[in-house]
């Protein structure tokens, strides 16, 4: 018999034929706008490809927070344009867990208005207005949903429609349920 702190869906789906939890615990992950998932190495997605940019070191971007206030010194910079766009700024990511955590950088004298969809329903509108300091505001929560059922989610962030609209995405935080298993036959 061996143990081992497991965090899948597909091993939690199969703990009553395979094996027993002997305890958990819960943990958070951090999925960053560019190096992804820190255990898995999934990468978050942006669409539509080229609207989006690596914000540290661009240049051509209007904006420019401080990358020592960013987690891991990266965000990713895209911007909604209703003249131009004919599809939604949006990125998605997906993750194993319980709970879900979105952080941007706001910009505080322009508009972010975001759609958000939680395995394709939408479960928050976002919207962050304008005031008149010329400053960012870091590690801002844009969403956060707790208490969702064990599994495989998605979730996607939009902004389409009237607004133009600045979307500087940082980072986010799932939690992921660690089950002790001990594996092999029990006695
Ligand atoms: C995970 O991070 C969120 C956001 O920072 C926090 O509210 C929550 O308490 C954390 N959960 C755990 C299990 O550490
Ligand atoms: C952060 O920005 C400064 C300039 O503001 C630059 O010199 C430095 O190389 C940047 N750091 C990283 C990790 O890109
Ligand atoms: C935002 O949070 C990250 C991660 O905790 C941290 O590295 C960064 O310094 C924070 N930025 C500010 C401005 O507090
Ligand atoms: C979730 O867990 C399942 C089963 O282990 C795995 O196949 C899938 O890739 C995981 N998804 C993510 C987003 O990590
Ligand atoms: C959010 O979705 C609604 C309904 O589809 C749409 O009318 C609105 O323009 C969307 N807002 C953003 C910011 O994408
Ligand atoms: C969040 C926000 O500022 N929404 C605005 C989008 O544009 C329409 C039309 O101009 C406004 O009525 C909303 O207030």
């Amino acid at each position: 018999m061996r143990a081992v702190w497991r965090c899948s869906a597909a091993i939690l789906a199969s703990l009553s034929v395979v094996s027993r939890a002997q305890g958990e615990k819960w943990v958070n992950r951090t999925i960053d706008d560019q190096l992804g998932d820190e255990a898995t190495g999934r990468l978050v997605t942006y669409t539509p490809p080229g609207v989006w940019s690596q914000g540290n070191g661009c240049g051509y971007c209007a904006l420019k927070p401080d990358n020592h206030s960013a987690l891991d010194g990266t965000w990713h910079d895209g911007f909604h344009d209703p003249n131009r766009d004919v599809e939604p700024l949006a990125f998605e990511f997906k993750f194993n867990g319980t709970a879900v955590y979105i952080f941007n950088i706001l910009v505080k004298q322009a508009l972010t208005n975001v759609n958000i969809t939680l395995d394709g329903q939408l479960v928050n509108t976002y919207a962050h207005t304008p005031d008149l300091t010329n400053q960012f505001a870091y590690n801002a929560s844009v969403f956060s949903k707790e208490n969702i059922p064990y599994g495989e989610h998605t979730v996607g962030v939009s902004a389409f429609g009237p607004n133009q609209t600045n979307v500087l995405f940082d980072y986010a935080i799932y939690t992921c349920v660690f089950q002790l298993l001990l594996i092999g036959s029990r006695s």
